[in-house]
Order: C-alpha cells, then structure tokens, then sequence
C-alpha cells in the first residue's frame, strides 16, 4: 500500500499579490517542499480556468462579487477572475520544488462548470480521473495541504474521504479564504466529522 501527498492549488493567485491572494498563503510552500519526499506519489492541482468562467464575478454583470449564483443548477460563488489559464497567476508558486512532483492535474477548465475538488467537479458527478490515477497506484492513504482550507483543501480532502482513502491534512501546511467569516473553523470541523485528521 502506498501514500499519496496531494499539493492543492499552490499558486501565485492564492498567494499575497495574487488575484485572489489567501492571507500567508506562501507560508504553505515551504512546509510543501519539506512533506515531498515523505510520500510515494506527489499530485499538484491547479486551479486552470478559461478566461470566461462562470466563476469570475466578471461574467455576471447582474451580481456582486462574493455573491451566490445558479449555474446549470450548480451553486457558484463569484470570485475575482484567477488562475487563467496560462498566466502567471495560475503558475505553481515559483518557491514549490516542482522536482518532487509527479502528476500536475488541472481542475476547473470547463468554461460552465466549477472544480473546487480534486477529484470531483461542483456537479459532484464530472470525474478529474484523480481516484482511478491514484487507485492504480495502489495508493490507500492521502494527504492533503495547500490553498484554500476551506475551499479547494475541505473539497478535495471530503472526496477523498467519501472515496473510501484514509485521509489526513496537515493543519500548519495549508491556509484559508476564511470568507464568509468563520469559514475555516467550520471547515475544519466539517472535516474532523467525515473521520479526517487534521495533524
Ligand atoms: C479556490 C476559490 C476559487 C481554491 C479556487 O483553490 O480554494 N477557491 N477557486
Ligand atoms: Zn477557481
């Protein structure tokens, strides 16, 4: 049976300057770089999205940022746009030592349709193919750190959970929106109750 370290969303958006920067979201590049070699297999997520998602606040004249939208009978919340395809923004943060990593999976480029998980998009029904990849690794244990705890992190880590991997996530390795307040609490409870450890 192997391990497997899951690196979500490391990238220049999330972090201070970014789009849309996670207050010391580069505090989690380090403590990244130092959990690689601890894993047999290293999978990095980027958030990867056309320059029209549905996510960006940008595509929705008639609503707020932040705000709470139905798209395709998906519930989106709007966010700033971030993680272009292709742009600086989406780039892994220049410090994360992308020698350790094995697979780059990108999430959330269908123009109509969200990925705040690693494994599922927000239709809960649109596979990343991430599960099988791991699976046929003979990987049973995840572990999950990165941006944001109570976004891309709580998502991918409850899938993985729900997938039947044995699940934990390094609390000092991974920083939230904390949007609405008290989010990242929440989140982190949300995750103690689906048998998670937070260590
Ligand atoms: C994320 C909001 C929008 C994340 C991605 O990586 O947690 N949050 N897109
Ligand atoms: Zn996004």
């Amino acid at each position: 049976m192997r391990t497997a370290l899951l690196v979500i969303d490391v990238q220049n958006d999330f972090c201070p300057g970014g789009a849309l920067a996670v207050t010391e979201g580069d505090a989690v590049v380090a403590a990244a770089n130092a959990l690689m070699a601890h894993f047999d297999v290293v999978v990095a997520t980027r958030d990867w999205h056309p320059p029209d998602h549905c996510s960006f606040a940008s595509r929705h004249p008639d609503a707020e940022l932040y705000d709470t939208v139905e798209v395709g009978g998906v519930e989106q919340t709007l966010w700033p746009d971030h993680c272009v395809q292709g742009s600086d923004g989406a780039a892994l943060h220049p410090e994360l030592d992308q020698r350790g990593i094995h697979l780059i999976l990108h999430k959330g480029a269908r123009r109509d349709l969200d990925s705040y998980s690693a494994f599922f998009e927000n239709d809960r029904r649109t596979t990343t193919g991430l599960a099988g990849y791991l699976r046929e690794l003979d990987v049973r244990q995840v572990t999950v750190c990165g941006l944001a705890t109570d976004y891309c992190v709580l998502y991918s880590a409850l899938d993985a959970a729900r997938l039947g991997f044995e699940v934990r996530v390094i609390g000092d390795a991974c920083r939230g929106v904390d949007l609405p307040d008290g989010n990242i609490a929440r989140a982190l409870e949300q995750m103690r109750t689906a048998g998670i450890s937070i260590i």
